[in-house]
């Protein structure tokens, strides 16, 4: 038996059954990896067709407004599965770790009973705190593979072990993640793709941007897979199935910003009998109240423990909104030298602080690791007097967007997805700019976040052995 099943009493979830109350629901978490959520065509992207994902939307709600704290693999699924932010999770670069002895969904859905299981990517650390049961069948090949192979036997038999037993499954799928590797980029017509208005035009983005729309393409193809196991098993009626996208792409403000497109998720729940088929909604959402909300599903109270909350009664069609502001944040260390950010965002604004933006912008991957086969040089090279001058124009403000960064940049939620016009400077919005930048202050203060000074190799470095310099253990 686990031992952390003898640490219930310091878990304080309280079940609340009835009688006739049916057995509580099982969970299946699909999470991509780096899909920006507007490349879907539920949310208006223009080149892939997702049949699958768009009809398990068709079957439950879409949340227009989800989003989570930092854009990089590790501390946004921290927070999807501890329900809290990434200082006080611990988890606030990636590459690192939870603080020890961080409790995660693992604890809490096995102390109510539940089998816990993750296919695929995992990605968080420390092995106590995410002590998920391996299953086998989430794809990964590492060389290019036009049509990978996903057997879902194994997926198939952790669902139907034991119909007496809930569980919960996250299948954490690499697609859309560098290298693009998998599916068939050769099926899209180049001079067709609408290229997103953040990224500059160039033969090679051209060529790069198909290859990370064909992993999207193989994406959706697992997702119908394994929505096929979950029928042939036997539990789909009872099966909360939640979909999210992760953060956004590779590509130049998506991942690794604070900007809409980085820190934006899809994020659709289907829940049959529970949740209205066909339904959007406006609510404000982040990832820390994904853990909250799938307990309270679970029939547990007593939540107060995690920095989100529960959204259960959206998902039923109870309430229309959620939370006021949701909350981001970025380290630059390991992905480059720092460049600490913050950000928050409500129904209609999305404010940006620039920590220390007296520096550049320096992104290594994206920048220089991959050269000789990366988009980036082309960027460079296109501004060049030889080049077409409309094209220069823009690739030129896209790199300097990028590179060079005002202390605050504010943003309307709506009408501009890339946030390419920043309205810091019209002085009619200052009360909007300082609402905004004191409820960013009052988040940084209540998580007790140091600000720039948590963006250096030297915290990096003590966070991934779980020797945080600051703050204290998050449970
Ligand atoms: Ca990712």
């Amino acid at each position: 038996m686990n031992i952390l099943r003898f640490l219930a009493p310091a878990i304080l979830l309280i079940l609340v059954t009835s009688p006739g109350f049916a057995r509580a629901p099982n969970f299946l978490i699909i999470i991509a990896d780096d899909v920006t959520y507007n490349d879907l065509p539920l949310y208006g992207g223009q080149n892939v067709k997702t049949p699958n994902i768009d009809r398990l939307a068709s079957e439950g709600v879409t949340f227009n407004r989800a989003y989570l704290s930092m854009s990089m693999c590790n501390p946004c699924r921290t927070e999807l599965y501890t329900g809290l932010y990434p200082y006080r999770s611990g988890s606030a670069w990636n590459h690192s770790a939870a603080r020890p002895g961080t409790h995660s969904v693992v604890h809490y859905l096995r102390e109510l009973g539940y089998r816990v299981g993750l296919s695929g990517k995992k990605h968080v650390q420390p092995a106590d705190s995410f002590d998920f049961e391996p299953v086998k069948g989430v794809p990964n090949p590492r060389e290019p593979t036009p049509d990978p192979e996903f057997d879902t036997t194994d997926i198939q038999e952790f669902m139907s072990r034991d119909s007496d037993q809930p569980f919960l499954l996250v299948t954490g799928f690499h697609e859309a993640h560098t290298p693009w590797t998998v599916g068939h980029p050769e099926r899209f017509d180049l001079n067709q793709l609408v290229l997103p208005d953040n990224i500059a035009d160039t033969p090679r983005t051209r060529d790069l941007f198909a290859a990370y729309l064909a992993e999207i393409v193989v994406w959706d193809w697992e997702v119908g897979k394994l929505l096929g196991a979950l029928e042939a098993s036997g539990q789909a009626d009872n099966t909360v199935v939640l979909l999210t996208s992760e953060q956004g792409s590779a590509f130049p403000g998506n991942k690794w910003t604070n900007w809409n497109s980085g820190v934006r998720t899809a994020l659709v729940v289907r829940w049959p009998g529970k949740i209205e088929a066909g339904r959007r909604t406006d609510a404000l959402v982040q990832y820390a109240d994904v853990l909250p909300t799938l307990l309270s599903a679970a029939g547990a109270t007593a939540l107060n423990q995690f920095d989100g909350h529960s959204f259960l009664q959206v998902l039923v069609g109870e309430a229309s909104s959620h939370r006021d502001y949701v909350y981001f944040m970025h380290q630059n260390v390991p992905a480059g030298p720092p460049y600490p950010i913050r950000g928050i965002a409500d129904s209609e604004w999305h404010y940006v602080r620039n920590l220390a933006p007296d520096r550049i912008y320096i992104q290594k991957h994206m920048m220089g690791l991959y050269s000789g086969r990366w988009f980036w040089e082309t960027w460079i090279a296109a501004t060049g007097p030889s080049a077409d001058q409309r094209l220069n124009q823009k690739a030129l403000d896209l790199l300097n967007r990028f590179v060079r960064r005002p202390p605050e940049q504010l943003y309307r939620a709506s009408g501009d997805p890339f946030q390419l016009r920043n309205l810091i400077g019209d002085v009619g919005l200052s009360p909007i700019r300082n609402r905004m930048a004191a409820a960013l202050g009052r988040w940084m203060q209540s998580q007790g976040d140091p600000g720039a000074g948590l963006d250096t190799e030297d915290q990096w470095l003590a966070a991934r052995k779980g020797e945080h310099l600051q703050g204290k253990p998050s449970q």
